[in-house]
């Protein structure tokens, strides 16, 4: 797989509703800002990150620094049940201007190449996540993006900078041998990937990695509300 022209290849998960795309942010957009820097300066400490664990009670710190940001006015919105910082749309530092630039490529960009018949929403109604992964200690565990304010069904995008990392996704119940099924992935700085339609059946995590430096992803996710017919 080519990680320098911008043509957009899907791999399929199979069997299954959906598939994986993949692409690259082109030099153009954002061409003028050093997004890690700009990012990193404006990201909460991890301390400002803390859940519960649902099954022990304890409090747990993120491994990675995180903010969600609203490019919507709703103020409802949680993610996880957790503190996650949250940065609402009408904030106007360096991060919502990035996050809005690479908000509008995906929208166009991902939307119209897969031919997604969307709602041209992103902009207006997602709810972005980004992750400060400082090095490769830093990681997210398996999950699926499922909160109950998503569309399960619309894609997930996600655009990283910075270090390479790898990135699986896993078969929820689908199994090699005694092993889940896995497609491995590595996300290199201005990648950009689209889940379609895989959250229901499975899950994706970043590892931890020996010898990393920073990278940065931004995830955007479509709030809940009907695709376009
Ligand atoms: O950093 C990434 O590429 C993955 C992030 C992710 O899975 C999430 O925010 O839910």
């Amino acid at each position: 797989m080519s990680s320098t022209s911008n043509k957009t290849y899907i791999i399929r998960t199979t069997p299954g509703t959906g598939y994986i795309a993949k692409t690259k942010l082109p030099e153009y957009v954002l061409k003028d800002y050093n997004v890690m820097k700009l990012i990193s300066k404006e990201m909460p400490p991890r301390k400002a990150t803390i859940f519960t664990n649902k099954k022990t009670g304890k409090k747990v710190m993120v491994p990675r620094r995180q903010i969600v940001i609203l490019m919507q006015d709703n103020t409802n919105y949680k993610f996880m049940g957790s503190g996650t910082p949250t940065l609402f749309k009408n904030a106007d530092p360096s991060l919502y201007f990035v996050t809005e630039k690479l908000a509008e490529y995906v929208t166009s960009h991902m939307h119209d190449t897969l031919k997604l018949n969307l709602d041209r929403s992103y902009v207006k109604e997602g709810t972005v996540v980004v992750n400060l992964y400082e090095d490769g200690n830093d990681s997210i565990s398996y999950h699926a993006d499922d909160e109950k304010t998503i569309d399960k069904h619309a894609p997930i995008y996600t655009v990283s900078f910075g270090c390479t990392r790898k990135f699986y996704v896993r078969h929820n119940t689908q199994k090699t041998g005694s092993r889940y099924k896995r497609w491995d992935f590595l996300l290199k700085n201005r990648d950009v990937i689209a889940m379609v339609d895989i959250q229901t059946y499975t899950k994706h995590c970043i590892p931890k990695e020996l010898n990393k430096g920073p990278r940065i992803s931004f995830t955007f996710r479509l709030s809940k509300k009907p695709l376009k017919k």
